[in-house]
Protein backbone atom coordinates (compact mmCIF):
# COMPACT_ATOMS: atom_id res chain seq x y z
CA UNK A 1 0.00 0.00 0.00
CA UNK A 2 3.06 2.30 0.04
CA UNK A 3 1.83 4.40 -2.70
CA UNK A 4 -1.19 5.19 -0.81
CA UNK A 5 -0.07 5.88 2.61
CA UNK A 6 -1.17 4.92 6.02
CA UNK A 7 -4.00 6.80 6.40
CA UNK A 8 -7.80 5.79 5.05
CA UNK A 9 -11.26 6.73 5.11
CA UNK A 10 -13.38 4.09 5.40
CA UNK A 11 -17.17 4.83 3.83
CA UNK A 12 -19.96 3.07 4.92
CA UNK A 13 -19.91 0.91 8.87
CA UNK A 14 -21.73 -2.31 8.00
CA UNK A 15 -20.09 -5.70 8.22
CA UNK A 16 -17.56 -4.57 5.85
CA UNK A 17 -16.32 -1.30 6.99
CA UNK A 18 -16.42 -2.38 10.24
CA UNK A 19 -13.81 -4.88 9.41
CA UNK A 20 -11.71 -2.76 7.83
CA UNK A 21 -11.66 -0.57 10.39
CA UNK A 22 -10.40 -3.08 12.98
CA UNK A 23 -7.83 -4.51 10.21
CA UNK A 24 -5.85 -0.72 9.49
CA UNK A 25 -6.29 -0.16 13.18
CA UNK A 26 -4.37 -3.10 14.24
CA UNK A 27 -1.86 -2.24 11.74
CA UNK A 28 -1.73 0.95 12.81
CA UNK A 29 -3.53 3.21 10.58
CA UNK A 30 -4.93 6.40 10.88
CA UNK A 31 -8.74 5.90 9.87
CA UNK A 32 -11.32 7.96 9.68
CA UNK A 33 -15.00 7.07 8.95
CA UNK A 34 -18.12 8.04 7.48
CA UNK A 35 -21.86 6.53 6.81
CA UNK A 36 -24.90 8.21 5.15
CA UNK A 37 -26.55 7.13 7.57
CA UNK A 38 -25.50 8.28 11.19
CA UNK A 39 -28.06 7.38 12.96
CA UNK A 40 -28.60 4.18 12.38
CA UNK A 41 -25.22 3.94 12.88
CA UNK A 42 -24.91 4.78 16.17
CA UNK A 43 -23.89 1.47 17.65
CA UNK A 44 -21.39 0.69 15.03
CA UNK A 45 -19.38 4.19 15.04
CA UNK A 46 -19.84 4.22 18.97
CA UNK A 47 -17.68 0.70 18.24
CA UNK A 48 -15.26 2.32 15.95
CA UNK A 49 -14.45 5.44 18.11
CA UNK A 50 -13.37 2.73 20.56
CA UNK A 51 -10.83 1.48 18.07
CA UNK A 52 -9.56 4.84 17.39
CA UNK A 53 -11.64 5.97 14.63
CA UNK A 54 -13.02 9.32 14.05
CA UNK A 55 -16.38 9.66 12.43
CA UNK A 56 -17.37 12.23 9.69
CA UNK A 57 -20.26 13.03 8.71
CA UNK A 58 -20.59 13.42 5.10
CA UNK A 59 -21.34 16.95 5.52
CA UNK A 60 -18.03 17.74 7.39
CA UNK A 61 -16.29 15.73 4.55
CA UNK A 62 -14.24 17.72 2.75
CA UNK A 63 -12.56 19.36 5.20
CA UNK A 64 -11.59 16.56 7.11
CA UNK A 65 -9.96 14.46 3.51
CA UNK A 66 -6.62 15.32 2.92
CA UNK A 67 -6.71 14.04 -0.22
CA UNK A 68 -3.78 11.20 0.21
CA UNK A 69 -6.13 8.85 1.82
CA UNK A 70 -7.18 5.43 0.31
CA UNK A 71 -11.16 5.40 0.07
CA UNK A 72 -12.49 1.86 1.37
CA UNK A 73 -15.75 1.95 -0.03
CA UNK A 74 -17.86 -0.51 1.48
CA UNK A 75 -20.15 -2.69 -1.20
CA UNK A 76 -23.56 -1.72 -1.04
CA UNK A 77 -22.56 1.95 -1.60
CA UNK A 78 -23.02 2.93 -5.07
CA UNK A 79 -20.14 4.85 -6.70
CA UNK A 80 -22.88 7.39 -7.14
CA UNK A 81 -23.22 8.07 -3.48
CA UNK A 82 -21.76 11.58 -1.90
CA UNK A 83 -18.89 10.37 0.09
CA UNK A 84 -17.52 8.84 -2.95
CA UNK A 85 -17.42 12.08 -4.81
CA UNK A 86 -15.92 13.89 -1.93
CA UNK A 87 -13.45 11.00 -1.78
CA UNK A 88 -12.36 11.68 -5.34
CA UNK A 89 -12.97 14.98 -5.62
CA UNK A 90 -10.18 15.16 -2.84
CA UNK A 91 -7.66 13.20 -4.87
CA UNK A 92 -8.11 10.12 -2.85
CA UNK A 93 -7.93 6.35 -4.39
CA UNK A 94 -11.42 4.57 -3.95
CA UNK A 95 -11.08 1.14 -3.39
CA UNK A 96 -13.27 -2.05 -2.14
CA UNK A 97 -12.44 -4.21 0.78
CA UNK A 98 -11.56 -6.79 -1.56
CA UNK A 99 -9.01 -4.88 -2.92
CA UNK A 100 -7.48 -3.94 -0.22
CA UNK A 101 -7.67 -8.05 1.01
CA UNK A 102 -5.74 -8.80 -2.26
CA UNK A 103 -2.99 -6.49 -1.12
CA UNK A 104 -2.68 -7.67 2.48
CA UNK A 105 -2.96 -11.49 1.24
CA UNK A 106 -0.14 -13.64 1.83
CA UNK A 107 -1.67 -16.54 -0.13
CA UNK A 108 -2.90 -16.90 -3.78
CA UNK A 109 -6.96 -15.97 -4.21
CA UNK A 110 -9.59 -18.57 -6.14
CA UNK A 111 -12.43 -15.91 -6.57
CA UNK A 112 -15.98 -16.74 -7.35
CA UNK A 113 -18.52 -14.74 -8.66
CA UNK A 114 -21.85 -14.80 -10.91
CA UNK A 115 -25.68 -14.21 -10.28
CA UNK A 116 -26.47 -17.35 -8.72
CA UNK A 117 -24.45 -20.52 -6.96
CA UNK A 118 -21.43 -18.09 -5.75
CA UNK A 119 -21.47 -18.67 -1.36
CA UNK A 120 -22.47 -22.63 -2.36
CA UNK A 121 -19.79 -23.32 -4.75
CA UNK A 122 -17.18 -21.46 -2.77
CA UNK A 123 -18.18 -23.01 0.31
CA UNK A 124 -17.32 -26.65 -1.86
CA UNK A 125 -14.32 -25.30 -3.24
CA UNK A 126 -12.95 -24.54 0.13
CA UNK A 127 -14.30 -27.63 1.57
CA UNK A 128 -12.22 -29.56 -1.39
CA UNK A 129 -9.16 -27.77 -0.88
CA UNK A 130 -8.97 -28.29 3.13
CA UNK A 131 -9.98 -31.90 2.21
CA UNK A 132 -6.85 -31.90 0.24
CA UNK A 133 -4.82 -30.82 3.51
CA UNK A 134 -4.64 -26.86 2.12
CA UNK A 135 -4.92 -24.65 4.74
CA UNK A 136 -7.87 -22.39 3.38
CA UNK A 137 -9.91 -19.19 4.24
CA UNK A 138 -13.26 -18.70 3.06
CA UNK A 139 -14.82 -15.07 2.73
CA UNK A 140 -16.12 -12.12 0.78
CA UNK A 141 -19.94 -11.71 -0.20
CA UNK A 142 -20.68 -14.77 2.06
CA UNK A 143 -20.72 -12.57 5.20
CA UNK A 144 -17.44 -12.90 7.01
CA UNK A 145 -14.82 -9.95 5.35
CA UNK A 146 -12.14 -11.02 3.29
CA UNK A 147 -9.87 -8.33 5.14
CA UNK A 148 -10.27 -10.43 8.50
CA UNK A 149 -10.29 -14.09 6.57
CA UNK A 150 -6.56 -13.41 5.09
CA UNK A 151 -4.81 -13.04 8.28
CA UNK A 152 -4.20 -15.90 9.65
CA UNK A 153 -0.50 -17.12 9.02
CA UNK A 154 0.37 -19.61 6.80
CA UNK A 155 -2.54 -19.84 4.38
CA UNK A 156 -2.36 -22.02 1.52
CA UNK A 157 -5.25 -20.19 -0.61
CA UNK A 158 -7.65 -18.10 0.35
CA UNK A 159 -11.64 -18.30 -1.62
CA UNK A 160 -12.71 -15.11 -2.03
CA UNK A 161 -16.38 -15.12 -2.61
CA UNK A 162 -17.06 -11.90 -4.99
CA UNK A 163 -19.73 -9.93 -5.35
CA UNK A 164 -20.60 -7.25 -8.67
CA UNK A 165 -20.88 -4.84 -5.88
CA UNK A 166 -16.77 -5.65 -4.68
CA UNK A 167 -15.72 -6.54 -8.46
CA UNK A 168 -16.81 -2.60 -9.29
CA UNK A 169 -14.00 -1.26 -6.93
CA UNK A 170 -11.02 -3.05 -7.40
CA UNK A 171 -7.83 -2.15 -8.97
CA UNK A 172 -4.97 -4.30 -9.26
CA UNK A 173 -6.74 -7.32 -7.72
CA UNK A 174 -5.80 -10.51 -8.99
CA UNK A 175 -6.63 -13.77 -9.00
CA UNK A 176 -4.67 -17.26 -9.65
CA UNK A 177 -7.77 -18.79 -9.97
CA UNK A 178 -11.21 -16.61 -11.11
CA UNK A 179 -14.67 -18.70 -11.40
CA UNK A 180 -17.65 -17.23 -13.52
CA UNK A 181 -20.89 -18.88 -12.39
CA UNK A 182 -23.36 -17.36 -14.77
CA UNK A 183 -25.11 -14.09 -15.49
CA UNK A 184 -29.04 -13.44 -15.07
CA UNK A 185 -30.68 -10.28 -14.72
CA UNK A 186 -30.40 -8.63 -10.89
CA UNK A 187 -29.49 -5.65 -9.34
CA UNK A 188 -30.98 -3.55 -12.03
CA UNK A 189 -31.87 -0.97 -9.41
CA UNK A 190 -27.93 -0.87 -9.00
CA UNK A 191 -26.87 -1.04 -12.75
CA UNK A 192 -28.56 1.13 -15.33
CA UNK A 193 -28.62 -2.29 -17.63
CA UNK A 194 -27.23 -5.65 -17.64
CA UNK A 195 -24.15 -5.01 -20.13
CA UNK A 196 -23.40 -2.75 -17.15
CA UNK A 197 -24.08 -5.58 -14.11
CA UNK A 198 -22.01 -8.20 -16.26
CA UNK A 199 -19.16 -6.25 -16.99
CA UNK A 200 -18.51 -5.76 -13.65
CA UNK A 201 -18.73 -9.58 -13.18
CA UNK A 202 -16.32 -9.61 -15.62
CA UNK A 203 -13.47 -7.41 -14.16
CA UNK A 204 -12.99 -10.64 -11.92
CA UNK A 205 -9.75 -11.68 -14.52
CA UNK A 206 -9.40 -8.04 -15.59
CA UNK A 207 -5.73 -8.28 -14.07
CA UNK A 208 -4.86 -11.87 -14.71
CA UNK A 209 -1.87 -12.93 -16.08
CA UNK A 210 -0.94 -16.50 -18.67
CA UNK A 211 -0.40 -18.61 -15.38
CA UNK A 212 -4.08 -17.71 -13.83
CA UNK A 213 -7.01 -19.52 -15.20
CA UNK A 214 -10.80 -18.82 -15.70
CA UNK A 215 -13.31 -21.45 -14.88
CA UNK A 216 -16.40 -21.05 -17.04
CA UNK A 217 -19.84 -22.28 -17.56
CA UNK A 218 -19.64 -23.17 -20.74
CA UNK A 219 -24.22 -23.50 -20.57
CA UNK A 220 -24.29 -19.73 -20.29
CA UNK A 221 -24.22 -17.98 -23.33
CA UNK A 222 -22.77 -14.45 -21.68
CA UNK A 223 -20.29 -16.21 -19.54
CA UNK A 224 -19.16 -18.80 -22.64
CA UNK A 225 -19.04 -15.60 -24.89
CA UNK A 226 -16.56 -13.87 -22.57
CA UNK A 227 -14.50 -16.87 -21.77
CA UNK A 228 -14.06 -17.66 -25.16
CA UNK A 229 -12.53 -13.99 -25.67
CA UNK A 230 -10.43 -14.43 -22.17
CA UNK A 231 -8.81 -17.78 -23.95
CA UNK A 232 -6.07 -15.84 -25.51
CA UNK A 233 -4.73 -14.11 -22.46
CA UNK A 234 -5.12 -16.64 -19.61
CA UNK A 235 -6.21 -20.55 -19.59
CA UNK A 236 -9.77 -21.34 -19.37
CA UNK A 237 -11.43 -24.45 -17.61
CA UNK A 238 -14.93 -25.17 -18.84
CA UNK A 239 -17.11 -27.14 -17.51
CA UNK A 240 -21.48 -27.71 -18.89
CA UNK A 241 -24.32 -30.27 -18.03
CA UNK A 242 -24.60 -30.90 -21.71
CA UNK A 243 -22.30 -30.50 -23.65
CA UNK A 244 -19.48 -33.84 -23.79
CA UNK A 245 -16.91 -31.22 -25.09
CA UNK A 246 -16.48 -29.11 -22.71
CA UNK A 247 -13.22 -29.49 -20.29
CA UNK A 248 -15.14 -31.00 -17.22
CA UNK A 249 -18.20 -32.77 -18.22
CA UNK A 250 -21.28 -35.06 -17.28
CA UNK A 251 -20.64 -38.45 -19.11
CA UNK A 252 -23.15 -41.47 -18.10
CA UNK A 253 -23.31 -40.98 -14.50
CA UNK A 254 -19.53 -39.51 -13.87
CA UNK A 255 -18.04 -36.22 -14.02
CA UNK A 256 -14.88 -36.46 -16.01
CA UNK A 257 -12.05 -34.61 -17.01
CA UNK A 258 -12.12 -35.07 -20.51
CA UNK A 259 -9.12 -33.87 -21.44
CA UNK A 260 -7.49 -35.97 -18.90
CA UNK A 261 -9.37 -38.61 -19.83
CA UNK A 262 -10.23 -38.86 -15.66
CA UNK A 263 -12.92 -39.56 -13.74
CA UNK A 264 -13.43 -37.09 -10.99
CA UNK A 265 -16.66 -37.76 -9.11
CA UNK A 266 -19.80 -40.30 -9.72
CA UNK A 267 -23.04 -38.56 -9.74
CA UNK A 268 -23.90 -40.27 -6.52
CA UNK A 269 -21.05 -38.43 -4.94
CA UNK A 270 -23.16 -35.15 -5.60
CA UNK A 271 -24.31 -34.34 -2.40
CA UNK A 272 -26.66 -31.06 -3.20
CA UNK A 273 -30.17 -31.03 -4.84
CA UNK A 274 -30.76 -30.60 -8.39
CA UNK A 275 -28.58 -29.65 -12.10
CA UNK A 276 -27.91 -25.79 -10.49
CA UNK A 277 -26.41 -27.55 -7.79
CA UNK A 278 -24.41 -30.15 -10.17
CA UNK A 279 -23.00 -27.26 -12.20
CA UNK A 280 -21.80 -25.36 -9.46
CA UNK A 281 -19.92 -28.51 -8.43
CA UNK A 282 -18.33 -29.04 -11.70
CA UNK A 283 -17.30 -25.28 -11.35
CA UNK A 284 -15.83 -26.19 -7.87
CA UNK A 285 -14.24 -29.04 -8.87
CA UNK A 286 -12.47 -26.87 -11.96
CA UNK A 287 -10.85 -24.59 -9.94
CA UNK A 288 -9.60 -27.24 -7.38
CA UNK A 289 -8.11 -28.62 -10.56
CA UNK A 290 -6.53 -25.55 -11.81
CA UNK A 291 -5.21 -24.85 -8.29
CA UNK A 292 -3.45 -27.80 -8.47
CA UNK A 293 -5.59 -30.39 -6.44
CA UNK A 294 -5.59 -34.23 -6.69
CA UNK A 295 -8.43 -35.43 -8.15
CA UNK A 296 -8.20 -38.25 -5.50
CA UNK A 297 -9.51 -36.57 -3.26
CA UNK A 298 -12.45 -35.29 -5.02
CA UNK A 299 -15.31 -38.41 -4.51
CA UNK A 300 -14.56 -38.31 -0.98
CA UNK A 301 -14.28 -34.66 -0.44
CA UNK A 302 -17.51 -34.06 -1.85
CA UNK A 303 -19.86 -36.59 -0.15
CA UNK A 304 -18.66 -35.02 2.99
CA UNK A 305 -20.09 -31.66 2.15
CA UNK A 306 -22.97 -30.91 3.84
CA UNK A 307 -24.27 -27.76 1.72
CA UNK A 308 -25.71 -24.32 3.26
CA UNK A 309 -28.55 -23.03 5.16
CA UNK A 310 -31.02 -21.23 3.30
CA UNK A 311 -30.04 -22.77 -0.35
CA UNK A 312 -32.41 -25.98 -1.04
CA UNK A 313 -32.19 -27.12 2.75
CA UNK A 314 -34.73 -29.59 3.74
CA UNK A 315 -36.22 -28.17 6.95
CA UNK A 316 -38.82 -30.85 8.37
CA UNK A 317 -41.15 -33.34 6.90
CA UNK A 318 -44.31 -33.29 8.39
CA UNK A 319 -47.30 -35.62 7.27
CA UNK A 320 -45.42 -36.66 4.49
CA UNK A 321 -44.74 -33.40 2.82
CA UNK A 322 -41.38 -31.99 2.74
CA UNK A 323 -40.79 -27.90 3.74
CA UNK A 324 -37.54 -26.83 1.41
CA UNK A 325 -36.32 -23.44 2.90
CA UNK A 326 -34.37 -21.94 -0.33
CA UNK A 327 -34.53 -18.08 1.08
CA UNK A 328 -31.55 -17.18 -0.58
CA UNK A 329 -33.28 -17.49 -4.26
CA UNK A 330 -33.47 -13.67 -4.37
CA UNK A 331 -33.51 -13.72 -7.89
CA UNK A 332 -36.04 -15.03 -10.85
CA UNK A 333 -33.32 -17.51 -12.17
CA UNK A 334 -32.59 -19.03 -8.88
CA UNK A 335 -36.11 -19.55 -8.02
CA UNK A 336 -36.59 -21.69 -11.21
CA UNK A 337 -33.68 -23.37 -10.65
CA UNK A 338 -35.11 -24.43 -7.47
CA UNK A 339 -38.89 -25.05 -8.57
CA UNK A 340 -36.81 -27.46 -11.53
CA UNK A 341 -35.26 -29.46 -8.68
CA UNK A 342 -38.55 -31.61 -7.89
CA UNK A 343 -40.24 -34.24 -9.57
CA UNK A 344 -42.80 -33.89 -7.22
CA UNK A 345 -45.55 -31.49 -6.99
CA UNK A 346 -44.46 -28.05 -5.26
CA UNK A 347 -46.99 -25.83 -3.16
CA UNK A 348 -44.42 -22.50 -3.81
CA UNK A 349 -43.94 -19.35 -1.42
CA UNK A 350 -42.48 -16.32 -3.22
CA UNK A 351 -42.23 -12.51 -3.24
CA UNK A 352 -40.43 -9.87 -1.68
CA UNK A 353 -38.97 -6.96 -2.72
CA UNK A 354 -38.40 -6.80 -6.44
CA UNK A 355 -34.91 -5.72 -8.42
CA UNK A 356 -35.88 -4.39 -11.33
CA UNK A 357 -36.07 -7.84 -12.59
CA UNK A 358 -38.83 -9.60 -14.67
CA UNK A 359 -41.33 -12.65 -13.67
CA UNK A 360 -42.64 -13.98 -17.11
CA UNK A 361 -40.42 -16.80 -16.93
CA UNK A 362 -40.80 -17.19 -13.46
CA UNK A 363 -44.80 -17.14 -13.97
CA UNK A 364 -44.26 -19.71 -16.54
CA UNK A 365 -42.06 -22.28 -14.52
CA UNK A 366 -44.53 -21.69 -11.10
CA UNK A 367 -47.28 -22.35 -13.91
CA UNK A 368 -45.48 -26.15 -15.00
CA UNK A 369 -44.18 -27.18 -11.40
CA UNK A 370 -46.43 -25.84 -8.53
CA UNK A 371 -49.49 -27.12 -7.37
CA UNK A 372 -50.41 -23.65 -5.29
CA UNK A 373 -48.52 -20.61 -4.88
CA UNK A 374 -48.63 -18.41 -2.29
CA UNK A 375 -47.46 -14.91 -3.01
CA UNK A 376 -45.98 -12.63 -0.21
CA UNK A 377 -44.38 -8.78 0.17
CA UNK A 378 -44.11 -5.96 -1.95
CA UNK A 379 -44.02 -7.91 -5.27
CA UNK A 380 -46.96 -10.27 -4.25
CA UNK A 381 -49.59 -8.75 -6.89
CA UNK A 382 -46.67 -8.56 -9.69
CA UNK A 383 -45.97 -12.34 -9.11
CA UNK A 384 -49.54 -12.97 -9.41
CA UNK A 385 -50.18 -11.19 -12.75
CA UNK A 386 -47.58 -12.93 -14.21
CA UNK A 387 -48.80 -16.73 -12.80
CA UNK A 388 -52.06 -14.94 -14.33
CA UNK A 389 -54.63 -17.48 -13.02
CA UNK A 390 -52.69 -20.91 -14.87
CA UNK A 391 -52.37 -22.12 -10.91
CA UNK A 392 -54.57 -21.15 -7.83
CA UNK A 393 -52.86 -18.49 -5.88
CA UNK A 394 -53.25 -16.50 -3.12
CA UNK A 395 -51.87 -13.69 -1.24
CA UNK A 396 -50.94 -14.62 2.47
CA UNK A 397 -50.13 -11.41 4.93
CA UNK A 398 -46.97 -12.73 7.32
CA UNK A 399 -45.16 -15.35 6.50
CA UNK A 400 -46.42 -17.89 8.96
CA UNK A 401 -50.01 -17.34 7.49
CA UNK A 402 -48.27 -18.69 3.97
CA UNK A 403 -46.66 -21.31 5.52
CA UNK A 404 -49.93 -22.58 7.68
CA UNK A 405 -52.03 -21.91 4.59
CA UNK A 406 -49.33 -23.91 2.45
CA UNK A 407 -49.58 -26.80 4.91
CA UNK A 408 -53.24 -26.88 4.34
CA UNK A 409 -52.78 -27.02 0.53
CA UNK A 410 -50.08 -29.85 0.05
CA UNK A 411 -50.95 -33.11 -0.83
CA UNK A 412 -48.84 -36.13 0.93
CA UNK A 413 -45.54 -36.17 -1.20
CA UNK A 414 -45.59 -32.80 -1.89
CA UNK A 415 -43.01 -30.23 -1.46
CA UNK A 416 -43.89 -26.85 0.47
CA UNK A 417 -40.93 -24.36 -1.55
CA UNK A 418 -40.14 -21.30 0.13
CA UNK A 419 -38.33 -20.23 -3.14
CA UNK A 420 -38.41 -16.40 -3.22
CA UNK A 421 -37.09 -14.68 -6.42
CA UNK A 422 -37.06 -11.46 -4.47
CA UNK A 423 -35.07 -9.48 -1.92
CA UNK A 424 -36.30 -9.96 1.79
CA UNK A 425 -35.89 -6.06 3.15
CA UNK A 426 -39.42 -5.44 2.93
CA UNK A 427 -40.62 -7.65 5.04
CA UNK A 428 -37.51 -9.32 7.11
CA UNK A 429 -33.75 -8.26 7.93
CA UNK A 430 -32.26 -9.89 5.23
CA UNK A 431 -32.84 -13.43 3.43
CA UNK A 432 -31.36 -15.69 6.87
CA UNK A 433 -33.77 -14.08 8.83
CA UNK A 434 -36.70 -14.74 6.18
CA UNK A 435 -35.46 -18.47 6.09
CA UNK A 436 -35.33 -18.84 9.64
CA UNK A 437 -39.01 -17.33 10.11
CA UNK A 438 -40.32 -20.31 7.84
CA UNK A 439 -38.32 -22.80 9.48
CA UNK A 440 -40.12 -21.26 12.82
CA UNK A 441 -43.78 -21.27 10.80
CA UNK A 442 -42.92 -24.99 9.78
CA UNK A 443 -41.80 -26.11 13.47
CA UNK A 444 -45.06 -24.02 14.65
CA UNK A 445 -47.31 -26.57 13.03
CA UNK A 446 -48.09 -29.36 14.72
CA UNK A 447 -48.39 -31.93 12.11
CA UNK A 448 -51.97 -31.75 13.40
CA UNK A 449 -53.60 -30.85 10.36
CA UNK A 450 -52.12 -33.34 8.37
CA UNK A 451 -54.10 -37.02 9.65
N1 LIG B 1 -24.64 2.99 3.54
C1 LIG B 1 -24.37 4.29 3.16
N2 LIG B 1 -24.84 4.73 1.95
C2 LIG B 1 -25.55 3.91 1.10
C3 LIG B 1 -25.81 2.58 1.49
C4 LIG B 1 -25.33 2.15 2.72
O1 LIG B 1 -23.73 5.05 3.91
O2 LIG B 1 -25.92 4.35 0.00
C5 LIG B 1 -24.11 2.50 4.81
C6 LIG B 1 -25.17 1.93 5.73
O3 LIG B 1 -25.68 2.90 6.61
C7 LIG B 1 -24.42 0.84 6.48
C8 LIG B 1 -23.34 0.42 5.52
O4 LIG B 1 -23.24 1.42 4.52
O5 LIG B 1 -23.84 1.31 7.67
C9 LIG B 1 -23.70 -0.91 4.91
O6 LIG B 1 -22.73 -1.31 3.98
P1 LIG B 1 -23.09 -2.49 2.94
O7 LIG B 1 -24.44 -2.27 2.36
O8 LIG B 1 -21.94 -2.62 2.01
O9 LIG B 1 -23.25 -3.76 3.87
P2 LIG B 1 -22.23 -4.60 4.75
O10 LIG B 1 -22.91 -4.88 6.05
O11 LIG B 1 -20.89 -3.96 4.81
O12 LIG B 1 -22.19 -5.99 3.96
C10 LIG B 1 -21.40 -6.09 2.80
C11 LIG B 1 -22.22 -6.82 1.72
N3 LIG B 1 -23.47 -6.08 1.47
C12 LIG B 1 -23.82 -5.70 0.23
O13 LIG B 1 -23.14 -5.92 -0.74
C13 LIG B 1 -25.13 -4.99 0.10
C14 LIG B 1 -22.55 -8.22 2.20
O14 LIG B 1 -23.20 -8.92 1.16
C15 LIG B 1 -21.26 -8.96 2.54
O15 LIG B 1 -21.58 -10.22 3.09
C16 LIG B 1 -20.48 -8.15 3.57
O16 LIG B 1 -20.22 -6.82 3.06
C17 LIG B 1 -19.12 -8.78 3.88
O17 LIG B 1 -18.30 -8.79 2.74
C18 LIG B 1 -24.62 -9.13 1.35
C19 LIG B 1 -25.38 -8.87 0.07
O18 LIG B 1 -26.57 -8.62 0.14
C20 LIG B 1 -24.84 -10.60 1.73
N4 LIG B 1 -24.73 -8.95 -1.10
C21 LIG B 1 -25.39 -8.81 -2.37
C22 LIG B 1 -25.92 -10.16 -2.85
O19 LIG B 1 -25.42 -11.21 -2.39
O20 LIG B 1 -26.82 -10.16 -3.72
C23 LIG B 1 -24.43 -8.27 -3.41
P1 LIG C 1 -25.28 -16.68 -4.23
O1 LIG C 1 -24.23 -16.68 -3.17
O2 LIG C 1 -24.72 -16.37 -5.60
O3 LIG C 1 -26.50 -15.90 -3.91
P2 LIG C 1 -26.03 -19.33 -3.29
O4 LIG C 1 -25.08 -20.44 -3.47
O5 LIG C 1 -26.15 -18.71 -1.96
O6 LIG C 1 -25.75 -18.21 -4.40
O7 LIG C 1 -27.46 -19.82 -3.75
C1 LIG C 1 -28.57 -18.93 -3.63
C2 LIG C 1 -29.76 -19.50 -4.35
O8 LIG C 1 -29.54 -19.47 -5.75
C3 LIG C 1 -30.01 -20.97 -4.01
O9 LIG C 1 -30.91 -21.03 -2.98
C4 LIG C 1 -30.55 -21.54 -5.29
O10 LIG C 1 -31.94 -21.37 -5.32
C5 LIG C 1 -29.99 -20.66 -6.38
N1 LIG C 1 -28.84 -21.18 -7.14
C6 LIG C 1 -27.67 -21.66 -6.65
N2 LIG C 1 -26.83 -21.98 -7.65
C7 LIG C 1 -27.48 -21.68 -8.80
C8 LIG C 1 -27.14 -21.77 -10.18
N3 LIG C 1 -25.95 -22.24 -10.57
N4 LIG C 1 -28.06 -21.36 -11.09
C9 LIG C 1 -29.25 -20.87 -10.70
N5 LIG C 1 -29.63 -20.76 -9.42
C10 LIG C 1 -28.77 -21.16 -8.48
Amino acid sequence: MSEVGERALVIGLGKSGLAVCEVLRERGWEVLATDEYPERSANAIAYVASLGVEFVPTERLHKALLGSEVAVLSPGIPHSAQPVAIAWAMGCTVIGEAELAWRFATAPILAVTGTKGKSTTSSLLAHLLRAAGKKTALGGNIGDPLIREILPEGLDAIVAELSSFQLESINRFRARVAVLLNISPDHLDRYGSMDEYASAKYRIVENSQAEDTLVANRDDDRVWCFAKNCAAKIAVIDYSLVDPSARIATIDDKIVDTRAGKELAALSDVPLLGRHNLANTMAALGAALAFGVDPQHFPAALRSFTGMAHRLQLVAEIGGVRYVDDSKATNPEAAIAALESFTQPIVAIVGGRAKGTEFGSLGDALAKHARAVLTIGEAAEELRSAIAERVPNERPATMAEAVARASELAHEGDVVLLSPACASFDMFRSAEHRGDEFAAAVRALSGGNRA
